[in-house]
């Protein structure tokens, strides 16, 4: 345990840097265990600061101080203060500009945190954000500090002949002893938290892109020389993702060059330093026979997200880390639509919107819940968190839904021609949502203070004689950690009035003169009425149709009127909804009948809504596959008081046999149709296809027939895209297939050379429902390809297991719950980031049966008691126990 607990941080202590860094020059000395860094500040007394110290501190961590200098004059000790944290200059010039020069060395190898300059295998590279910057040189570490960064990197030409920073290369040279260097120029000013360097043995894979207005980008994409054949679809995620921002926002690219560098050492999944992104190879490589149709959309995806930052996150930036929201949820919100734009906006919704309420809505009603713009942290690295970028997004997808496309862009505009070169906040850019718009949304911003899913209820009542439907609407805003009290939120709610013959009524609402086939409500008040008019035939209502707002909706449905909206909605999300609603609701049912000792029997109702999916003819196949899909295990427990993991995969498990029984010739119908050699196809009819096919294998593996048996394994070997293979491998692994040993043996054999594949074969294992499944984890630790230093290892066995195997890791005895706080345990030396991320499983003991509260506390208790235990794990546990 530490002496003293580790120190908060408060956003209302926020005070503007008191010092500022104009020019940034950096020069590096490379040596993959003792890199020699050489930082020329050129500085001045920041006149917006009130504080009148003549001390300038800087912050450092990890790093052996050689020797400082103030104007060119070498500094005796006395002159400064070195701390474990900072490094004290006192009596700084306060008039005049002034050059601080620090010397200092570094061990990358032994960075094993990968957080500032590490090593991955053999190429040494940096992460910066959030606070990196300090383990490399000594720096005023904050986002709203912003300089011109020149940088100059020295090395051997065999070990690094690639010596890569940000900006646009200005010189190169040779020098004796076989090395070399190189020097770079940033013209942007940045936050260091977008510094970056990349040194190493690395090949290119070179394009180009016409911009708007006629420029030519050079655009790189830097890979070891194994995975030259993994980069096409990348390259062509970054041209699109680079025309599609200048057509949505009119934003363009601002440098002659955009470089992207693949690594497989890597805490997230990439960071958008200015010109040079360094990207976790699981986001750029994909050749069809090793990356799933999935890992194509995710690669744009992120690909997308870090061009996007370009504008929203580096030309405008957060003042504090308070703001992270400010770029985060605004840069998914662009990476939401973009994908939507290239691939479907039906499914694109559901797949986040599950991602929203299976895993932030758990985090946002547990004991970490926090708001979009926290107000306190002690380590700024535990709040990448779901709630500030997928919560975020959401915020501000409310605000495009309030405002329309086109109040919304002209606010983006307003946004960006405002603050460009700034670092900013929240504030600022809702105050230009609403300049832009002549609009009030002052109470709109509680969302940006109040944590916690708002619950609406809602209750309607229809007047035949009146010809009018009202529909009251009650908001309820759960206290959270800290808030114990909420104020009623605005809420954008999408309607639609849908009449007995599936068409859509007019809504004429009492007291507005607008008349529509759609409308949004907003809810403001606590509580509050709509009445609608002229209604003849009593309609049944489609409420947060897009699922507008991030809420929990409660509403009295009847299974019949949720099978008419899921023949009928002709909004795509709430017409999915219904599906997964009555499927939650008899799923519900039978974990009841379980608990009390009923028999087993299969609603009909749901039987005859899947066989109306089923024989339906739909345009999208991928949407077509998410209707055909059952609610996941997670989904269904985030919606139980106390969650009954065993009872749960009992009852989804039961209804997935009985659809597979009903639906049998039609399941194996679809099979057949959708069974076709398009391999290398990537079309979303190809896609569609593949999961369609999937899906329907999936049920009929269920049948215990060994004719589907021979059709997986015939799948499994001939397939020649890792979508087809991984899914047959999935179902022969997850059944009782004689071969399952076999195909996994036979799949390790032929991919044991891909990380990313392998990676692949830990996670399918780790999340296999067969009763040897714990064994089978503990074995995969002592593989000799498992590496607790490799954070895509660790999420694939440990991450895995902990968080998408609900059965195994809440096994009634706690070994799993004792497995993943040994891993966490190990993992706090190692690397306290990835640690602090394992703990989330452990998080939310309180939804738990008593028995298992008590182990997951033991086991919270037992991570607090570690030696040494970092801030990162420290916050975690102990906000988790408290
Ligand atoms: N901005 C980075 C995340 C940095 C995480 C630091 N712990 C990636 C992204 O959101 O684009
Ligand atoms: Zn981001």
């Amino acid at each position: 345990m530490r002496d003293a607990s580790p120190q908060t941080i408060y956003l209302k202590d926020y005070k503007p840097p008191e010092y500022l860094i104009h020019d940034t020059d950096l020069n590096f000395t490379l040596d993959n265990e003792s890199t020699r860094v050489v930082a020329s500040l050129t500085m001045s007394r920041n006149p917006a600061s009130k504080a009148d110290d003549s001390a300038l501190t800087l912050l450092g961590e990890n790093l052996t101080l050689v020797g400082v200098q103030l104007n060119g004059d070498i500094l005796s000790t006395d002159r400064y203060l070195q701390t474990p944290e900072a490094l004290v200059i006192h009596d700084v010039p306060q008039h005049e500009k002034f050059v601080v020069t620090i010397e200092n060395t570094l061990n990358p190898k032994a960075n094993t945190a990968l957080e500032g300059l590490y090593l991955s295998k053999n190429m040494l590279c940096t992460q910066c954000e959030a606070e990196g910057f300090r383990k490399i040189t000594y720096y005023l570490d904050r986002p709203d500090v912003m300089s011109r960064f020149t940088t100059t990197l020295v090395g051997d030409k065999d070990k690094y002949p690639v010596l890569l920073s940000n900006g646009n290369k200005k010189a190169q040279g040779e020098l004796p002893d076989n090395k070399h260097w190189v020097t770079w120029e940033d013209p942007f000013n940045k936050p260091c938290y977008l510094f970056a360097l990349v040194a190493g043995q690395l090949e290119c894979v070179r394009d180009s892109f016409i911009t708007q207005s006629g420029r030519r980008i050079a655009l790189e994409i830097y890979v070891e020389a194994h995975d030259l054949d993994k980069c096409d679809h990348a390259m062509q995620s970054l041209k699109n993702a680079m025309s599609w921002d200048e057509k949505t926002y009119g934003l363009e690219y601002d440098l002659d060059l955009y470089m992207i560098v693949a690594v497989g050492h890597f805490n997230m999944g990439a960071m958008e330093n200015k010109g040079l992104n360094i990207f976790n190879t699981k986001f750029v490589l994909a050749r069809p026979d090793t990356a799933t149709d999935s890992d194509y959309e995710h690669i744009e995806g992120v690909i997308g997200h870090e061009y996007f930052h370009n504008w929203s996150g580096n030309r405008v930036t957060c003042r504090d880390w308070f703001q992270l929201s400010l770029k985060e949820g605004f840069t998914v919100f662009r990476d939401q639509e973009f994908t939507g734009d290239r691939t479907s906006k039906a499914v694109k919704r559901i797949e986040d919107v599950n991602a929203l309420r299976t895993r932030q809505f758990a985090e946002d009603a547990g004991p970490l819940a926090h708001p979009i713009r926290p107000d306190a942290y002690i380590e700024i690295n535990n709040f990448y968190t779901l709630t500030v970028y997928e919560k975020g997004a959401e915020v501000v997808r409310m605000l495009h839904t309030l405002l329309g496309p086109q109040g919304f862009r002209k606010g983006c505009d307003l946004y960006f021609q405002r603050h460009d070169g700034q670092a900013v906040t929240c504030d600022d850019f809702v105050n230009a949502m609403e300049a832009a718009n002549d609009v009030d949304l002052t109470q709109f911003r509680r969302w940006y203070s109040q944590a916690g899913t708002p619950v609406l209820t809602v209750s309607e009542h229809y007047d035949s004689d009146a010809q009018t439907l009202s529909l009251t609407l009650k908001q309820d805003n759960p206290p959270t950690p800290g808030q114990p009290r909420k104020e009623p939120l605005h809420i954008p709610i999408k309607t639609g009035l849908i009449l007995p013959d599936g068409n859509l009524a007019q809504c004429r609402l009492q007291g507005s003169d607008q008349v529509s086939h759609k409308i949004v409500l907003e809810l403001t008040d606590t509580e509050q009425t709509f009445v609608f008019e002229q209604l003849p035939q009593k309609p049944v209502i489609s409420l947060l149709r897009g699922f507008s707002a991030p809420v929990k909706l409660k509403m009295q449905r009847s299974l019949e009127e949720l099978a008419f909206l899921l023949s009928h909605d002709p909004d795509t999300f709430n017409r999915w909804e219904a599906g997964q609603l009555l499927a939650g609701r008899v799923i519900a049912e039978l974990v009841d009948d379980l608990q009390n000792g009923r028999s087993l029997e299969i609603n009909p109702v749901l039987i005859e809504a899947y066989l109306k999916i089923a024989q339906n003819c739909w345009l999208d196949l991928s949407y077509f596959a998410l209707l055909l899909s059952l609610p996941s295990e997670i989904y269904l427990a985030e919606q139980m008081p106390v969650i009954d993991v065993e009872a749960i995969h009992t009852a989804r498990e039961f209804v997935a046999c009985q659809i597979a029984k009903h639906l049998e010739d039609d399941l194996r119908g679809l099979y057949l149709d959708n069974h076709r050699d398009e391999s290398g196809c990537f079309d979303a009819k190809a896609i569609g296809r593949r999961r369609v096919k999937n899906v329907c294998l999936g049920y009929l593996s269920k049948l215990d027939d060994t004719e589907i048996q021979r059709w997986s394994l015939k799948q499994f070997d001939t397939a020649k895209n890792m979508t087809d293979q991984i899914a047959a491998l999935s179902v022969i692994v997850n059944t009782q297939h004689p071969a399952r040993a076999t195909c996994l043996d036979a799949f390790y054999r032929q991919w044991r050379d891909e990380a990313l594949v392998l990676d692949k074969w830990f996670a399918l294992q780790a999340t296999a429902s067969p009763p040897d499944t714990f064994d089978a984890v503990e074995r995969l630790l002592k593989h000799p390809d498992f590496d607790l230093k490799n954070p895509n290892r660790v999420r694939s066995l440990v991450g895995s297991f902990s968080q998408a195997n609900p059965l195994h890791f809440h096994a009634a005895n706690g070994q799993g719950y004792r497995f993943l706080a040994d891993r966490i345990i190990e993992l706090n030396t190692l690397n306290p980031q990835v640690a602090s991320r394992m703990i989330g499983a452990l998080t939310q003991w309180r939804r738990y049966d008593e028995a298992r509260q008590a182990l997951m506390k033991g086991e919270l208790e037992r991570i607090m008691s570690t030696e040494a235990i970092s801030k990162d794990v420290y916050e975690v546990a102990s906000k988790s126990l408290a």
